[in-house]
């Protein structure tokens, strides 16, 4: 194991202790330590935060572990992302929102937002302006969003299967209003997949906040090269 590998096991293992306590401060001092020591932002959300919430999410199947520890995993994840994070990539970031605007929201019935969160910053530090609608946002409020904003993308999260069935009544809704050609529709979130987002018809998916961003610039630059096309 290279240094890097071990520095990245011993910041999960406080955080995996920071959450069986309940103990936010303990993983906010820990970011702190770790983003002082040159890890990036990024490189710290996947190397340390994305692997802790997907063991957890596994023993949380497996009977493991319940919801109590599932809430404390989303109270201190969310403390470091406020507190460490976002802060340190606001200020890595520019100030110039001209590649588009993006609406972004988690789909209805559903309250995860911590993928959704990481997904909005990253947008906006990489020049689109977003509009973060929250958590459980239903269809008809996405394509009413996108509309109030004259949004270029709608963006939808989702972290539970039930969910999912929302994410193509949008894009249905989106169709039979007639708006395909308006809104670039896109989804994102652990249980979509490229096959499944395609198969509803939507324009773009994300495996994570990077590929996010990549999709964002790909779909606004076919606008730009054809801004007419029914369905970009
Ligand atoms: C933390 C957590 C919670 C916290 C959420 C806190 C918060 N504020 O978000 C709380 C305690 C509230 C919670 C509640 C529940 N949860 Co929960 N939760 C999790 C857990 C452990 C981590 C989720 C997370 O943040 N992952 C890390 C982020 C970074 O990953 P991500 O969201 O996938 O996002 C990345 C990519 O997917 C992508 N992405 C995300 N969104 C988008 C959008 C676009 C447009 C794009 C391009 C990309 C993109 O980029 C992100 C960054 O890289 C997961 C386990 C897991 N493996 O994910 C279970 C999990 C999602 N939960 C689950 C369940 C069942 C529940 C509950 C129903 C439990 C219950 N019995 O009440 C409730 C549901 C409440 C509700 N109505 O929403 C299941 C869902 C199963 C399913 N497929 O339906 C999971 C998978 C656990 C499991 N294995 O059973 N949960």
């Amino acid at each position: 194991m290279t240094q890097a590998e071990t520095d990245l096991e011993a910041y999960r293992n406080i955080l995996q202790q920071a959450i069986e306590d309940g103990a936010p401060a303990a993983g906010v001092q820990m970011a702190q330590e770790a983003l002082s020591a040159g890890l990036s932002p990024l490189a710290f959300f996947r190397g340390v935060i994305e692997p802790v919430l997907t063991d957890i999410g596994e023993r949380f199947s497996r009977l493991e572990i319940f919801l109590p520890e599932l809430m404390r995993a989303g109270m201190v994840v969310k403390a470091i992302q406020a507190q460490v994070l976002e802060p340190a990539i606001r200020a890595a970031g520019g100030q110039n929102f001209s590649e588009g605007t993006v609406v972004i929201g988690t789909a209805q019935g559903d309250i995860h937002d911590i993928g959704k969160n990481m997904v909005a910053l990253m947008l906006q530090v990489n020049g689109f302006r977003v509009v973060d609608l929250g958590t459980n946002i239903n269809p008809k409020a996405f394509i009413e969003a996108a509309r109030r904003e004259n949004a270029d993308i709608i963006a939808m999260s989702s972290l539970l299967t039930p969910s999912m069935p929302y994410i193509r009544d949008t894009v249905q809704l989106a169709e039979g209003l007639g708006l395909r050609g308006r809104f670039l529709l896109i989804a994102g979130g652990a249980p979509v997949t490229r096959a499944w987002a395609e198969s509803i018809g939507l324009d773009g998916f994300g495996e994570d906040a990077v590929e996010a961003v990549e999709v964002c610039r790909r779909l606004m630059a076919n606008r730009r090269a054809a801004p007419t096309h029914p369905s970009l």
